[in-house]
């Protein structure tokens, strides 16, 4: 079943990624498990493909609707409803960035978690994060970056969220970002993956 999954993630087909994943989780297999198995590996390959030119950018964009797709229709199953908010992320994808998939994750997993998440979307500049970090008190700044010249701008964004007067923590993540990065540019926080990123959240605002 993860096969058919990734094939058809592969090959940009939206409603047969949807049904698989409706079809995996009418049999019991665990959402985690799904997400894991199926769609990020399916990504995983995707990635490999990409680099070795082998599928180039408008197979990758078909993929990645498919992916996010798949997503939507695990969400129900990642995320359990709570009542009060745990507090405020504001999330988005740096300044000339245009990945978002893994930053979706990372919200879904933090909404799953009893946080409020205003997602701000891709490519978001310094003044946007500070804007809506003071709009919305935010207890959380969370950046996300997929390219190793976005990831640089993340700095800029911490140094606005400073120099604006705001105490928040700041968190950052995404494929070529490091904890030694992250310490280096003085993020608050670092995580790897979106699981991470909720203990990392936790952990900041214990
Ligand atoms: Co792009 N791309 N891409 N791409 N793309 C990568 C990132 C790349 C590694 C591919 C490669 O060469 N192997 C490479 C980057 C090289 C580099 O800089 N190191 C690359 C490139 C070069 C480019 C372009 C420059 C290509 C071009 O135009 N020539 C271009 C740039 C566009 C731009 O952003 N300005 C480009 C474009 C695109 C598409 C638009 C076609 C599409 C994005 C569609 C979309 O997101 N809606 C795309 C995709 C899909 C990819 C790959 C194939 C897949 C990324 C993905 O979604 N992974 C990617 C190759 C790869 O990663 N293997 C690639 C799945 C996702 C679940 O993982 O996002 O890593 P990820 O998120 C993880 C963790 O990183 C972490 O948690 C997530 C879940 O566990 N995480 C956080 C993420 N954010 C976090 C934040 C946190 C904490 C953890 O705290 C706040």
């Amino acid at each position: 079943m993860f096969q058919d999954m990734q094939e058809a993630l592969l090959k940009g087909k939206k409603a047969e990624v949807e049904a698989l994943v409706d079809k995996a989780l009418a049999s019991g297999l665990p959402a985690a498990k799904i997400l894991n198995e199926g769609l990020i590996k399916g990504m995983d390959i995707l990635g490999e493909l990409f680099k070795n030119n082998e599928v180039f950018i408008p197979e990758v964009l078909v993929a990645a609707r498919a992916m996010n797709a798949g997503l939507v229709k695990l969400e129900p199953w990642l995320v359990k409803d709570k009542v009060q908010p745990k507090g405020v992320v504001v999330i988005g994808t740096a300044k000339g960035d245009l990945h978002d998939i893994g930053k979706n994750l990372v919200a879904m997993m933090l909404r799953g978690s009893g946080y409020k998440i205003i997602d701000l979307g891709i490519d978001v500049s310094a003044e946007r994060f500070v804007e809506a970090a003071k709009a919305h008190n935010a207890s959380i700044v969370a950046l996300s970056a997929l390219l190793t010249t976005t990831m640089v701008g993340m700095k800029g964004i911490i140094e606005a969220v400073r120099a604006a007067g705001l105490k928040v923590p700041v968190i950052i993540g995404g494929a070529p970002v490091t904890r030694e990065y992250a310490v280096q540019i003085h993020a608050d926080g670092y995580a790897p993956d979106a699981a991470s990123a909720v203990e990392e959240v936790g952990k900041l605002l214990a």
